[in-house]
């Protein structure tokens, strides 16, 4: 049987297979073996008939989320408000930025399209050259279509406070899984801080809620090279660029900064990259002092 951890305790890991959850511990060989299994980690497990079982193997990661770490996840659900808070440009690209360094889709939640008076939404998905989906935990716009993307995924949420993550999670009908007593327990909206990922569960998705991307600095093995890659947005235009590494910064010949200059390319996007490509530079110079 296959299933996914979502909590490691004291020797014990806590796994979810098809709508029930397994205490489970790790088979000999594999601790001998040294391997470590993260929440998120996807296992084969032999279980009993009292959602007792034991992990037989762990397989190979493909992304892995640190502190607090989370293995495998297939989405990352960048939340932002589209009424208060404001969105936050620096976070959501910072976000996305992240988000592709370590191997995770990310996708663009807007919520409280309620309150979207000026019609910002339809706005940012022009700009943004990734999925943008708008909702509201109100009214329940757009929630069909953020199903339809969850199911049998692992999504992360991300977000600033007051976005309306718990909110979503409560319209989702999204149920905490829990390591003990009964699944299945309605979500109750509260302000919590946690150390660990929660998971929730929606129709077969599942989605951690995690205290993680709090510090939002980019990460010193990141060059100024890699960071290029995360604006897709730039892609068609490097063709015009004289260099093949072209930063799009100082270069006199930049594909880039001549779509930026036509319009093509949104200002406040651009602005952005050179700020983090400054911050880059100076982990750079940091290091080597
Ligand atoms: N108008 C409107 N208000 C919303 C919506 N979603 C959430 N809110 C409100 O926004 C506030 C914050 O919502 P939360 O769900 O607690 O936000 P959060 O992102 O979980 O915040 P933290 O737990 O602090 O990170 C609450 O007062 C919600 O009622 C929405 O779609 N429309
Ligand atoms: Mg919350
Ligand atoms: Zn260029």
């Amino acid at each position: 049987m296959k299933g996914r951890i979502i909590k490691g305790d004291s020797g014990f890991y806590y796994v979810y297979s098809e709508g029930s959850l397994y205490e489970c511990k790790l088979r000999g060989k594999l601790k001998l073996k040294h391997k470590k299994a993260y929440p998120g980690d996807i296992v084969d497990l032999v279980v009993d008939e009292n959602y007792k079982g034991t992990i037989e193997s762990i397989e190979d990661r493909i992304n892995l989320l640190p502190r607090p770490s989370i293995a495998n996840s297939d989405q990352l659900l960048i939340v932002m408000s589209l009424s208060y808070p404001k969105i936050d440009y620096n976070v959501l690209d910072r976000l996305l930025v992240l988000s592709q360094w370590h191997n995770i889709k990310p996708v663009i939640i807007l919520n409280k399209k309620d309150e979207d008076q000026d019609n910002i939404g339809p706005e940012i998905s022009n700009i943004y050259p990734f999925k943008v989906i708008e909702v509201s935990a109100v009214s329940g716009f757009g929630i069909d279509s953020l199903k339809d993307i969850l199911r049998d995924k692992l999504s992360v949420l991300a977000g600033p406070s007051g976005v309306g993550k718990s909110s979503v999670l409560n319209i989702l009908d999204s149920k905490l899984l829990k390591e003990t007593g009964v699944l299945g327990e309605k979500l109750k909206i509260g302000r919590h801080t946690t150390r660990t990922s929660q998971f929730y569960e929606v129709d077969g998705g599942l989605i951690a809620d995690t205290p993680g991307f709090s510090r939002l600095d980019l990460p010193i093995e990141m060059v100024m090279e890699d960071l290029t890659q995360y604006y897709p947005e730039f892609y068609e235009y490097t063709r015009e660029c004289y260099f093949n590494g072209c930063l799009h910064h100082m270069e006199k010949v930049c594909g880039v900064k001549k779509a930026l200059s036509d319009g093509k390319i949104d200002q406040g996007r651009y602005d952005r990259y050179l700020y983090m490509l400054e911050e880059i530079k100076e982990n750079k110079e940091r290091r080597y002092k």
